[in-house]
């Protein structure tokens, strides 16, 4: 059976980026696959407390990210939506993976090189096991599909390369245990649509990110009618008009990131933006995508904040998640014990 999972952090400034990237794709998945969405907040807590902002802070954007997954469209009564904390398994599974995964391995990732930085060395051990936290995330539920931004491919990888070894390593117990050839599924990355790296507004070689300063350099799911209109006038752009082909977009970065922009929203291939915007110059362009963004973002910001506020009812979406997304976790555990020789009560 096919099973989708993924999950987005609790750390505040929601923006067009993760609803492109991801958001927009966990909604399409609903209608053809069971789905499991987390908000992450042991991931959140990986980076200083001055920057996951403290306990208030960690309550308001749990609640959010919660609104903004209902708002764009997901089904908690149809899906599982859930808070990671709610559910030990994920920690527990993570620790199994943390004795499987490789310290080479680790060392790899871009990731936790970027958000640490220079000062690698006041990094928390968190960080760093990151990727490891997010295998377990996909693989407690033995999801075989997860959609994620471009910037999460590196991770799927290793999430793939820890589930091949914990087969290998454990492939006669597998079988021995009637389980058969393998134990965990090999998580496909469903990467797509023109915008699954969705770049910031003041530079299109970055990221559009949460803990980007400016706020200029992204659309935040929050921000109002005003707000959208200002930052998309005052994107980045060149002097040229837009090409009519997507080879015209090669060597200028903010350009192709408006343009793919402009075609998720609108739910269409570039090829059909520039053929429609091909010649134009960019303020016929950007006033367009104003309205467009504006169409589509407007109701979810607004839907959000109604949403956000209602504590009880966001609240309980989170346990009734929990407790349907536990009892899939538990049988996993029993599973990982039993091929593992934990013994365990029965
Ligand atoms: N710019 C992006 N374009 C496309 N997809 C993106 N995602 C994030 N940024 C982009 C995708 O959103 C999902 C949830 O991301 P997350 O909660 O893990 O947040 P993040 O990737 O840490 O977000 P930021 O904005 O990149 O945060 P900072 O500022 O901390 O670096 C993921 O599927 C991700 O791929």
């Amino acid at each position: 059976t096919q099973r989708v999972f993924s999950g987005v952090q609790p750390t505040g400034n929601l923006h067009l980026g993760n609803y492109l990237g991801a958001i927009v794709n966990f909604v399409k998945l609903q209608e053809t696959h069971n789905c499991i969405y987390c908000v992450v907040d042991l991931h959140a807590i990986t980076v200083p407390v001055t920057v996951w902002g403290g306990p208030d802070e960690l309550r308001r954007n749990t609640r959010e990210v919660t609104a903004a997954f209902i708002a764009a469209g997901i089904d908690p009564n149809k899906h599982i939506i859930f808070n990671q904390s709610q559910v030990a398994e994920h920690a527990e599974l993570a620790w199994v993976f943390n004795c499987v995964a490789r310290l080479g391995w680790l060392n790899r990732m871009t990731q936790f090189k970027e958000k640490a930085g220079k000062d690698r060395e006041n990094a928390s051990i968190g960080l760093y096991d990151y990727p490891v936290l997010m295998a377990s995330d996909i693989l407690v539920y033995r999801a075989t599909h997860v959609p994620v931004g471009e910037d999460q491919k590196q991770h799927l990888e290793l999430t793939r390369d820890i589930a091949q070894k914990f087969n290998n390593d454990f492939a006669e117990s597998i079988a021995a245990q009637g389980l058969g050839d393998s134990y965990f599924p090999m998580p496909e990355p469903v990467i797509t649509g023109p915008a699954t790296r969705v770049m910031s507004l003041r530079d299109g070689t970055k990221k559009m990110s949460k803990s980007d300063p400016s706020d200029y350099s992204r659309i935040n799911l929050t921000d109002d009618a005003d707000a959208i209109a200002q930052k998309i006038r005052k994107a980045k752009t060149d002097p040229e008009p837009l090409p009519s082909e997507e080879k015209g977009l090669e060597t200028r970065p903010e350009a192709d990131n408006l343009v793919g922009i402009y075609a998720a929203l609108a739910g269409k291939p570039k090829t059909d933006v520039l053929a429609e915007f091909g010649g134009a110059q960019f303020s016929a362009f950007k006033s367009s995508l104003v309205d467009l963004a504006v169409e589509k973002l407007s109701p979810i910001a607004g839907e959000m904040k109604r949403l956000s506020a209602d504590h009880g009812y966001v609240d309980s979406v989170l346990a009734s998640g929990s407790d349907r997304a536990r009892v899939i976790a538990a049988e996993t555990m029993v599973g990982v014990k039993d091929i593992m020789g934990m013994v365990r009560k029965r």
